[in-house]
């Protein structure tokens, strides 16, 4: 099987084929996904500790988002798939500056930029692409009531 719209065309030829109408609605939403331009977001959303994270770590095979047992993701962390690799910061102040990829936990890291200090609207990562993740570009985000990751460090009262 080719490309996603031969697929497409084939499922709607068998529906035709057997007389399945249910399925008319989701095979134009995917024409409708497929034939736009630019990738599809996959966004992560659910409370902190929940392990967000960790799942598109898994999803996109290594461990590139940073995670941990205190509340990590800070800011909105766009994960691309690309040839090549690199990191870019986007400020609050609409600014963008594109870091080493070592630098990446300081902005994405609540323990490294405790609320948010260095004022980054989002982390943008670029890493080169697994076949399978094509087309998606992965969203992850902090979760709702963060607690500040100061009340969380060990030995902290
Ligand atoms: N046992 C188990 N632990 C997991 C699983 N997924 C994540 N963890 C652990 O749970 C902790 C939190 O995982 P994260 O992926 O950082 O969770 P998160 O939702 O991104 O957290 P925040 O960014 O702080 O909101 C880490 O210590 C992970 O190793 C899982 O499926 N099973
Ligand atoms: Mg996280």
């Amino acid at each position: 099987m080719g490309a996603p719209e031969e697929l497409l065309d084939r499922v709607s030829e068998i529906c035709r084929d057997f007389g399945i109408t249910s399925l008319d609605a989701q095979i134009e939403s995917c024409r409708a996904l497929v034939g736009r331009k630019g990738s599809i977001d996959l966004s992560v959303i659910g409370r902190f500790k929940a392990g967000k994270s960790s799942l598109l770590n898994s999803l996109a095979g290594t461990d590139v988002l940073p995670v941990g047992v205190i509340p990590v993701t800070a800011v909105v962390t766009y994960l691309r798939f690309t040839e090549a690799r690199s990191v870019l910061v986007r400020f609050l102040d609409g600014r963008e500056r594109e870091i080493e990829f070592g630098e990446m936990a300081d902005y994405v890291c609540a323990t490294r930029n405790p609320e948010n200090a260095r004022r980054a609207a989002a982390v943008e990562i670029s890493i080169p692409s697994p076949k399978e993740v094509v087309g998606l570009r992965f969203v992850d985000t902090p979760g709702p009531a963060h607690p500040s990751p100061r009340g969380l460090t060990p030995g902290s009262s």
